[in-house]
């Protein structure tokens, strides 16, 4: 007799299908129900254009060398925007990679911040004290074991808060997001893993990431859920961080979101991915651009139009315009900030360093 020896895990299958409230068409999935008012979802809305704004804006002053190396968040402005907007930030966090703009704006951080922390000005790496975000994060995955730290501090000290932690297909294949999962789960932190698969780690494509049907998949051998969101869909990731969210407030410990997305531009301004097959599975993800998605649910209720659209333009247009001129009014580094930002208490040898810089040239014309 041949018995079969593997498992069949029925409930996965339900895990595997990715959570969809709002079709590329605009219209509501059968039977289901807005999360999001109109009003909360105009906002919302505005916060993607913004995003998307600054993300033309930046390519193009990187390319003039006014802004160092620049990632976009073009193509995932759903996924980071219907994530952040089920946080409070008067008292949950959110610990960035590098792509999430519209979320480190939503926790209060000033868009001049931003520019600045884009223009190499140490002021913009500082995060503004009371604006609950840790500093964007290059290490990919090393925000993680922060974020576990973060959280279950949080919960050791008595606070409902909630930690969401950014992080890529990419990163979850390196150690830190693993051993980051294997504590929150033992400890029950209040914290979301919240995956973004945007389908490349620069140029390895997710198939080539990990043998997995579902990066979410992990998450049960940690001793948590995982669920797959349509990544593309403001209400399927509002409605599943909004569940991880309430679950983490009453105790109820961390989630691993999967939001299935698509990058629409390269993995950053240093990158080529007209190199590596990019392109070939682009043009179906642009079908189901998450900012248009939006827009035609609003307008099939009246609520937005080519009229408003212009307004909403003009606005953010506005708004970075003021942004980059309140960044330029920032009086440029001194070259003895070098040291400032180092050690609490700068070592004999900074301090060696910086009496000789006072010497110099530069110092002498106060640059
Ligand atoms: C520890 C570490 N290894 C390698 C790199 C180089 N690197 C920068 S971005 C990147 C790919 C990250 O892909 P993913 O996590 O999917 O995030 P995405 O950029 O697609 O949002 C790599 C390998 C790095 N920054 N840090």
């Amino acid at each position: 007799m041949s018995v079969s020896l593997t498992p069949q895990f029925p409930s996965l299958a339900q895990r595997i299908t990715p959570l969809q409230l709002l079709r590329p068409d605009g219209t509501l999935v059968g039977g289901a129900e807005a999360p999001l008012d109109d009003v909360r979802l105009q906002d919302a809305l505005r916060l993607m254009m913004l995003s998307r704004a600054v993300d033309d804006k930046g390519v193009s002053l990187q390319r003039q060398g006014r802004f160092g190396t620049f990632s976009t968040v073009k193509g995932q402005e759903a996924s980071v925007v219907g994530s952040a907007v089920a946080l409070d930030p008067s008292r949950d966090w959110v610990v960035p990679q590098y792509r999430e703009l519209p979320a480190l704006l939503r926790q209060g951080l000033p868009l001049e911040h931003f520019i600045l922390y884009y223009q190499g000005h140490p002021a913009g790496g500082r995060i503004p004290e009371g604006v609950r975000l840790l500093p964007i994060q290059i290490s990919i995955a090393a925000q993680l074991p922060h974020a576990v730290g973060l959280a279950w501090g949080l919960a050791l000290q008595g606070s409902d808060a909630v930690v969401l932690a950014y992080f890529g297909d990419g990163a979850s294949s390196e150690g830190d997001f693993h051993e980051a999962c294997n504590l929150a789960g033992v400890v029950r932190a209040p914290v979301i893993f919240f995956l973004q698969n945007n389908g490349w780690a620069i140029s390895t494509p997710r198939s080539r990431q990990s043998s997995a049907r579902t990066l979410a998949e992990r998450a049960p051998g940690y001793g948590f859920d995982g669920v797959v969101v349509d990544g593309n869909d403001l209400f399927a990731v509002y409605a599943a961080t909004s569940q991880a969210v309430e679950r983490a407030r009453a105790g109820r410990g961390p989630t691993l979101i999967e939001s299935q997305t698509y990058r629409f531009g390269a993995h950053n301004t240093a990158d080529d991915p007209t190199r590596y097959g990019h392109g070939d599975t682009l043009s179906g993800w642009i079908e189901r651009d998450p900012v248009t998605r939006v827009q035609r649910y609003l307008a099939a209720r009246g609520q937005w139009s080519d009229e408003i659209e212009v307004q909403v333009r003009h606005g953010i247009a506005a708004t970075i315009d003021g942004a980059l001129a309140a960044a330029r009014s920032v009086p440029p580094p001194a070259a003895a900030d070098l040291f400032t930002h180092t050690y609490a208490e700068l070592t004999p040898r900074q301090v060696r360093q910086l009496r000789q810089l006072s010497t110099t040239p530069a110092a002498a014309e106060g640059r």
